[in-house]
């Protein structure tokens, strides 16, 4: 982890809403150790955490942290009007906007992280399947996507690199 004083304040907010949420580095680490951990002899979870940390550091993904957890937190508070509340509040199915803000992330890395995003979406391993666990009153509509979708970038960052070290 980074030293916090020297810490640009969208990226400390966006590490911090990741936190307020439930989620640690350390559960995102596990999701690309789950997806990469086949391809990769030996592959240690500090490795896993090294590309979390590099794709946090990327202003494209913080943005689209702070801006999808900001929205399920207003969310939560009733601070959005209808029918977009209600639409949040159940993720409802017709709903893409979340899977797009993830895709702001995947982006980051190339083509290669959709075809991770999408097995981890599907099969939700870990901390995935806490965060769609239904909670009255708890809006986790952004979260979801946003969690697999940095464990899906880091997971492409760390293939890459290892391709280009072999
Ligand atoms: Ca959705
Ligand atoms: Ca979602």
């Amino acid at each position: 982890m980074k030293d916090e004083k020297h810490m640009d304040p969208i990226e400390k907010r966006a590490r911090e809403l990741l936190k307020e949420r439930g989620v640690e580095l350390k559960d995102i680490a596990d999701l690309v150790y789950y997806l990469q951990n086949k391809y990769h002899e030996n592959l240690k979870i500090e490795e896993c955490l090294a590309n979390i940390e590099r794709v946090l550091s990327k202003r494209e993904v913080q943005n689209a942290i702070i801006t999808g957890i900001e929205l399920d937190i207003l969310a939560e508070k009733k601070l959005i009007s209808e029918p977009l509340l209600t639409t949040l509040l159940n993720d409802e199915g017709l709903y893409g906007v979340d899977e797009i803000i993830a895709f702001s992330i995947i982006n980051v890395y190339g083509s290669i992280g959709f075809t991770n995003y999408g097995y981890i979406d599907k099969q939700k391993p870990g901390i995935l399947e806490k965060i769609n666990e239904h909670h009255e009153g708890v809006c986790n509509t952004f979260l979801d996507d946003i969690v697999g979708a940095i464990a899906a970038a880091a997971s492409s960052r760390l293939a890459h690199r290892a391709k280009n070290v072999e």
